[in-house]
């Protein structure tokens, strides 16, 4: 594993609290209604993201995940104003605003969505890796899904055949304990759900999901079996939501209790504990990282409002079109 020094401690600090601060505003102008359709946030699972893209390498890997994806593919290398207006439905957006919340893609960052369908991308994230075996690419897809998606079909499918073809893909079940309102206890008979990988004979485990350093170092050895020809991996990083489902979640299936215990382990204040503990950054310094998110946040909104809804005979323009099908014309 690449060691993770001080200035990995003061970048994960700095990412987590952009990634968090990011997506309170993007709950705050949802309810201005500037944001609208659905809004799943990640507030809590932050070190699963920090964590993976120390293990990576940005210059070659993928990434693949559902729709709680508006933080990935900043971490990717994505420009943040670029996602904000996306979600604003802006035509400065990732995908000039016809995507929305669920849809952020940037092939430019080999981030491949963004997939509304629970479970849809298990297999298209075997494929990206099937194409990178097939094309004797030496990258690694990493494919991130809920503890409710597991419970698809698609999951058996993807994992009997990207084992039987030893895909260089990393399966990462991101266990946040429901699948909207539905907890893992009522959902199936064992919680372990990482021993979903046995019966495939994958290399499988659980990792602390709310410790970046846990899950860089489980990510790490996974990715490197996977570039080695050594085939896939299926981790479940034990995670929490601290927001609801979406943004209209009444949250009765849980207590307030229950989110006040996982707040006690965040991932950003286990990090910034690190920092302080081991005199990483003075409070100054804290500080001035704190200004710089905030500001870099509010440099996203303001890109977003001041950007041009796009033109209306631009609208069907990213419509799928069968040139031997003349009979529906989408084009204005
Ligand atoms: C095939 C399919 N079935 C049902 C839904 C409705 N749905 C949207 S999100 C969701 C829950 C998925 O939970 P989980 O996989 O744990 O992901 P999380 O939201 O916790 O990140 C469901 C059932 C859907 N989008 N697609
Ligand atoms: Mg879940």
């Amino acid at each position: 594993m690449k060691e993770i020094t001080k200035e990995v401690y003061l970048k994960w600090y700095e990412d987590m609290l952009f990634w968090r601060k990011f997506e309170d505003k993007l709950a705050a102008v949802y309810i201005q209604q500037k944001v609208r359709g659905f809004l799943h946030l990640y507030n809590g699972q932050e070190a699963v993201l920090a964590g993976s893209l120390h293990a990576m390498d940005l210059t070659k890997d993928r990434m693949i995940t559902a729709y709680r994806n508006h933080v990935q593919p900043i971490g990717m290398g994505e420009d943040p104003k670029r996602v904000m207006a996306e979600l604003y439905g802006k035509s400065t957006g990732t995908s000039g605003g016809n995507g929305g919340s669920m849809h952020i893609f940037s092939k430019e960052h080999r981030f491949y969505g963004g997939h509304g369908i629970v479970g849809g991308q298990i297999p298209l994230g075997a494929g990206l890796a099937f194409g990178d075996k097939y094309f004797k690419r030496d990258s690694v897809t990493l494919c991130y899904m809920g503890d409710g998606a597991v419970r698809q079909g698609s999951l058996h499918e993807t994992f009997n055949l990207a084992m039987l073809w030893q895909l260089p893909v990393v399966f990462i079940c991101e266990n946040n304990g429901y699948a909207m309102g539905t907890s893992v206890e009522r959902t199936a008979n064992h919680q372990e759900i990482w021993k979903l990988g046995l019966g495939y004979e994958m290399p499988c485990g659980p990792v602390d999901g709310m410790d970046p350093v846990s899950v860089a170092s489980e990510v790490s050895k996974a990715v490197e079996r996977a570039r080695s020809g050594g085939g896939p991996t299926f981790l479940e990083m034990k995670t929490y939501r601290y927001r609801g489902h979406s943004m209209s979640d009444a949250q009765h299936y849980r207590t307030k209790k229950e989110v006040e215990e996982y707040r006690k382990i965040d991932p950003i204040t286990q990090v910034l504990d690190v920092i302080k503990k081991e005199k990483y950054a003075s409070d100054d310094e804290i500080k001035t990282i704190d200004k710089r998110v905030k500001d870099l946040v509010k440099e996203c909104e303001q890109f977003a409002e001041d950007s041009d809804f796009p033109a209306l005979d631009q609208m069907y323009d990213t419509v799928y079109e069968q040139e031997d099908y003349p009979f529906i014309k989408h084009k204005l």
